[in-house]
């Protein structure tokens, strides 16, 4: 399948400015080159539009609600789109609110066709608050609970879902990395019952063993969906990041990370979002996550044996 770069300028979801800049970061980073040399037929279909970045502080526990809604609104028919063309959708964000226009047209491309889907969520947070929860009212804080049915219902209503009936069920989800959970919002992921391989879980049972256990079980013809926060990887690796938190993955463990995703051969759809380039030195962050992304598409050092 060919793939379609589909870039998401904003950062309306963050609590700070910059990840606007991330898809440009990205494209001089090389990540169109950097595919098309693997052999994959790559499509960057420019920018999506939205409203601009107000500034203004939380209405009702939530931050720029409207334009939130509005660029996810964006993201989600641009991601549909790719979708019903048969291409494997790149968003290149932007803020990780923007996860819940990818994700909802995932979830809809998948139920409209029976296809199970699982979601892989790369991150050195939950992003399970809610307006009640937030200790920001930063959106970008709030998108798997709004994926799961627990949002604003413009938001859990994209591609037509509902609370009864969310776009993603916590039984579909993995969590890797994690290591910074609010008061509140860690009540609530243990309430959902999410499958959280946590740092220390990482440490206690190496990378290897946790994504064999975030990969187990996938049934036949799942579509497997990457999210993937830059802010999940160590500062160290990755300092162009807004919130960036210690004690992440080094390169190798995020390395090994990607390329048992690609041994599955079942991504077929990947959100690269919180890379935010005014934080950053020589666009490193950028060029890191294309070095991951070329793994996540198959790039490795040998040739191996499809396993
Ligand atoms: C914090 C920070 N949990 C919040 N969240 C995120 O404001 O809700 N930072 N996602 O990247
Ligand atoms: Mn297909
Ligand atoms: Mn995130
Ligand atoms: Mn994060």
């Amino acid at each position: 399948h060919p793939i379609a770069l589909i870039g998401a300028p904003t950062d309306v979801g963050a609590g700070a400015r910059g990840a606007s800049m991330g898809p440009e970061a990205l494209r001089v980073a090389g990540i169109a080159e950097a595919l098309a040399a693997l052999g994959l037929v790559v499509h960057d279909i420019g920018n999506l539009a939205g409203p601009p970045n107000p500034w203004q502080p939380p209405v009702n526990g939530f931050r720029h609600l409207g334009e939130v809604i509005e660029w996810n609104r964006a993201v989600h028919h641009a991601v549909l789109a790719q979708l019903h063309a048969g291409c494997v959708p790149v968003m290149m964000g932007g803020d990780h609110c923007l996860a819940m226009g990818s994700i909802s047209a995932v979830a809809r491309h998948c139920a409209d066709r029976g296809v199970p889907l699982r979601v892989l969520w790369f991150d050195a947070h939950a992003d399970f608050n809610t307006a009640a929860l937030t200790p920001s009212g930063n959106l970008h804080g709030m998108p798997v609970a709004s994926l799961c049915g627990d949002g604003p219902p413009e938001l859990v209503g994209l591609g037509g879902f509902s609370a009864a009936h969310p776009a993603l069920s916590p039984r579909d989800l993995r969590q890797i990395g994690i290591r910074s959970v609010d008061e509140g919002e860690k009540q609530l992921v243990h309430q959902a019952g999410i499958d959280v391989f946590d740092m220390r879980y990482i440490d206690e049972h190496g990378m290897r063993a946790t994504m064999e256990r975030a990969l187990a079980d996938m049934a036949p013809g799942t579509h497997l969906h990457v999210s993937l926060d830059v802010d999940f990887l160590d500062p160290d690796i990755a300092p162009g990041v807004a919130t960036t938190i210690r004690g992440g993955p080094t390169y190798r463990e995020a390395q090994l990370c990607m390329e048992m995703v690609a041994d599955t051969g079942r991504m077929a759809s990947l959100d690269i979002v919180e890379i935010n380039p005014a934080y950053d030195t020589h666009n490193r962050t950028a060029e890191l996550a294309v070095d991951l992304v070329e793994s996540l598409f198959g790039k490795s050092t040998l040739m191996r044996r499809r396993g």
